[in-house]
């Protein structure tokens, strides 16, 4: 019986870390963190503060969120390393990075968010 607990304590451990994802907040014209670091295979997650409208755009069209309103999220996989520019299509000086590695600089955490670069 108590295997079985462990077992399933486990599982939902796994699952929980499948679906968390970096998030990164639009706040007051800017990306918040604007540099973020993570592994291969996690995702990040945009989600906008301001009243206005604002996307989530790759420098070199590799997603693009579309038009974010009010309190809506874009949500995306990066599946290959390397460092990812992006900007706000209607806002020219809103400009962020994502940094992805292929291996981890520290034991796994859920919802880390890696504010600077290392
Ligand atoms: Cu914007």
């Amino acid at each position: 019986m108590r295997r079985v607990t462990l077992i399933m304590l486990a599982l939902a451990a796994c699952a929980a870390a499948s679906l968390a994802a970096t998030e990164i907040q639009i706040r007051d014209f800017a990306f918040v963190p604007a540099n973020a670091v993570i592994m291969k295979g996690e995702n990040v997650k945009w989600t906008n503060f301001d009243q206005v409208t604002h996307t989530s755009t790759s420098d070199t069209q590799i997603w693009d969120s579309g038009d974010l309103t009010h309190g809506k999220s874009f949500e995306f996989r990066f599946n290959s390393t390397g460092s990812f520019p992006y900007h706000c299509t209607y806002h020219i000086a809103m400009k962020g990075t994502i940094r992805v590695t292929e291996t981890p600089v520290e034991p796994a955490s859920f919802g880390r968010v890696k504010a600077l670069f290392r």
